[in-house]
């Protein structure tokens, strides 16, 4: 069975404690479920993964590569957090490894403060869901399944 890597970003370990107007009432542990049912309904594995730290994704991403080039994961599925909108290192690495991504944003961050309206992640990306709240993350998984089959 294939697998998919879902990442989220910094200060998503924080969902469903605050800001539920912004980002649902749903915890982290609600969306890694909603992850892994959603890939069990498509026949693919997916491994939900949190850090604040930008190093740390840039490795998972690199791993993904490897993976990916291996034959044994589809691609990955990122929330980058606010790191979307200052990290040219996430954008390398995403590049760098050849990694087919769907950037995720629960918000729209369009409809947001101005600085949340650029993406570095956004032209590495294989595509982009924004604002459809944490069921973006089932249609990003299923989005990825599609484009790569
Ligand atoms: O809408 C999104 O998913 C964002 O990626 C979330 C980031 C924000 O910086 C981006 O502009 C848009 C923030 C994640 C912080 O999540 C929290 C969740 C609950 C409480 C506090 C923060």
């Amino acid at each position: 069975m294939k697998k998919i890597l879902v990442l989220n970003g910094p200060n998503l370990n924080l969902l469903g404690t605050r800001e539920p107007a912004t980002y649902g009432h749903e915890t982290l542990a609600d969306v890694e479920q909603l992850c892994k049912d959603t890939g069990k309904s498509l026949g693919v594995e997916v491994d939900c993964r949190q850090s604040n730290h930008e190093g740390q994704l840039i490795d998972w991403i690199h791993e993904a590569g490897r993976e990916i080039a291996a034959g044994r994961m589809i691609g990955v599925v990122m929330n980058p957090g606010a790191y979307t909108h200052t990290s040219i290192a996430l954008h390398d690495a995403i590049k760098g490894a050849s990694v087919p991504l769907i950037e995720l944003h629960i918000s729209n961050v369009h409809a947001r403060e101005e600085f949340r309206h650029h993406s570095y992640i956004s032209p590495a990306a294989r595509g982009i869901i924004v604002g459809l709240g944490v069921k973006g993350y089932a249609l990003a998984i299923e989005a990825l399944v599609r484009v790569s089959s």
